[in-house]
């Protein structure tokens, strides 16, 4: 072959790569927050998933994620397996309607008081089980079938209330603290992550939790936020060790699957054909919060953002360190928007506009830790640093709107 025919042989196969990393989805769907899904949408959604129920999905499910449970949590096979996981589940439901995409739950809009959730509501998901069993919303009258026939069952982790889960300017705070999987990943599992399994408690705090359809909400939310960490600046970041303790690259092979790790990093790629509504679909910079899609109308990102660009410049360097530079930029043009340019720190008590203190989140239990053989003293230092982080921003007078 002459040298010609070699270079064309080698763009040849560099444009097929590149054809097969672009256009490696024929369609895309879109992942929405569920409450912005109108009924008729909702009505599609659950046909669909009552379908997958009827021909026995939701035991395959829950069977895979039993059986991989320590493969697949606390190690760093986290973010990227439970994202092929729900990918699996998702191109399932588009065998009965291809319009078919998972929703994702904003949980940290609600993490103050989950409980009043309208997503745990009659029309949506159903909340409380009466003596265990879920009698109302999408799953009433469910029999799930695995390990064995049992109800659907769910128990608050405070009788008829749930215990707060994780502010948003904590997970905020955490998506900047950290510029590593493990960091990240560790953080997440123990605080976010746990809390609402165990809130919800029931089957979403078992083995095979993803017989609950809040599995799904809950960790299509938790990979939205992953893709927003992905896009500032993390897209490709990948390390930590699997559950054997060997380290974990963009090539190992995902447990069950068998699918390289880094054929899920990146949506629209490979067989990750979906992208998500709302916060997570732009590329947002780091130093804004845009964590949580508030309702058209609202205020609550603007004013947490000022609140949090507002604060103390040792606390904005513990916790937020993505913001210490943009507080400094931001500080004229606040003052060209609003005449009280003579605002400075040690007023920000009365400056604050009204909103609630943050309340400590909910702990991992000691069951939790050991099904997960979670490292206790890692556990207990995280959870010490989240209280520190509400005692911080409280004593600043900090006054949050969600
Ligand atoms: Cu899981």
């Amino acid at each position: 072959m002459n040298v010609a025919g070699l270079v064309g042989l080698v763009l040849a196969h560099f444009l097929v790569g590149l054809t097969a990393a672009q256009g490696g989805c024929s369609r895309m769907v879109t992942r929405r927050d569920i409450m912005t899904l109108s009924q008729q949408e909702w009505s599609q959604t659950a046909s669909v998933l009552q379908r997958m129920q009827n021909d026995g999905w939701f035991r395959i499910f829950a069977e895979i994620h039993n059986r991989e449970f320590n493969n697949i949590h606390g190690n760093d096979n986290f973010f990227p397996w439970h994202r092929r996981f729900l990918r699996d589940f998702e191109e399932i439901g588009q065998r009965y309607d291809p319009n078919f995409a998972v929703p994702y739950w904003d949980e940290l809009r609600d993490s103050r008081n989950p409980a009043g959730s309208p997503v745990l509501s009659s029309r949506l998901m159903g909340g409380n089980g009466f003596g265990g069993c879920v009698r109302d919303g999408l799953q009433q009258g469910w029999t799930m079938s695995f390990p064995g026939p049992h109800c659907l069952v769910r128990r608050y982790d405070r009788g008829g209330q749930m215990q707060s889960w994780y502010s948003p300017e904590y997970i905020f705070s955490t998506m900047q603290r950290y510029n590593d999987m493990h960091g990240l990943r560790e953080n997440i599992e123990f605080t976010l992550h746990g809390s609402v399994h165990l809130g919800m408690g029931g089957d979403m705090s078992a083995l095979y939790s993803s017989n609950d359809f809040v599995f799904f909400l809950h960790h299509a939310n938790l990979d939205r936020l992953w893709a927003q960490w992905q896009s500032w600046g993390h897209q490709w970041t990948m390390d930590g060790r699997n559950h054997f303790g060997a380290s974990i690259g963009l090539t190992s092979a995902l447990p069950h699957y068998g699918d390289q790790v880094g054929s899920t990093m990146q949506l629209g790629v490979n067989r990750m054909c979906f992208r998500y509504a709302g916060t997570g679909s732009r590329r947002r910079s780091e130093s804004s919060l845009a964590l949580v899609s508030t309702p058209p109308g609202s205020n609550g990102e603007t004013r947490a953002q000022e609140g949090l660009q507002n604060l103390p410049l040792p606390i904005l360097q513990k916790w937020f360190p993505a913001l210490v530079n943009s507080s400094r930029d931001r500080a004229p043009v606040s003052a060209a928007v609003a005449p009280k340019a003579n605002t400075t720190r040690s007023t920000i008590d009365t400056e604050q506009p009204a909103g609630h203190f943050l309340v400590y989140p909910a702990p991992l239990t000691n069951e939790w830790v050991n099904m997960h053989r979670f490292d206790r003293q890692k556990v207990a230092n995280t959870m010490e640093e989240a209280r520190e982080f509400v005692d911080a921003l409280n004593r600043a007078g900090y006054k949050s709107p969600y």
